[in-house]
């Protein structure tokens, strides 16, 4: 039985996340997902994610792909997650690309390529063109 460990906010779920999220399923046997918590991408992007963690959750928690969902705290406490969930292997986008080469040393860790031409960041401002705020309007 292979456990499989990733992390992220998945704001505006898209494409981008579900075939990452496909990809490190087929990896093992189970896919545990670690979804950030409000607080943590205001933080690590400096806004807040346009759905709220439960949102976020049970979004994720609905793929077939998926086996089970905690809340991602805290950057810092990947080690504590990755323990005590008995995850085997780190699965997370090239987009970060050694920076959890330190986990080495407790299971396999293995970035995958990012899917390209979507984000949420992209998905937002395409929005925003199509939908200009009322003010505009005026
Ligand atoms: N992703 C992808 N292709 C995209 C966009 C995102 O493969 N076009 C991947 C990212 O590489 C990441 C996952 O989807 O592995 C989730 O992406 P985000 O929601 O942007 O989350 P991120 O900011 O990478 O959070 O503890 C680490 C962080 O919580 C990861």
């Amino acid at each position: 039985m292979k456990t499989i460990i990733t992390f992220g906010t998945y704001d505006l779920l898209h494409i981008g996340h579900v075939r990452i999220l496909e990809r490190a399923a087929a990896l093992g046997d189970k896919l545990i997902v670690g979804v950030s918590c409000s607080d943590l991408n205001q933080s690590k992007k400096g806004r807040a994610p346009i759905y709220s963690t439960e949102d976020r959750m049970a979004i994720i928690s609905a793929l077939k792909c998926v086996d089970d969902v905690f809340i991602e705290k805290s950057l810092d406490l990947k080690g504590e997650y990755i323990q005590q969930f008995g995850a085997d292997i780190l699965v997370m986008g090239d987009d970060w690309a050694g920076r959890f080469d330190e986990f080495k040393s407790l299971c396999e860790v293995v970035y995958l390529p990012r899917t390209t031409g979507i984000s949420t960041s992209k998905l937002i401002a395409d929005i925003s063109d199509i939908n200009p705020t009322p003010e505009s309007h005026s």
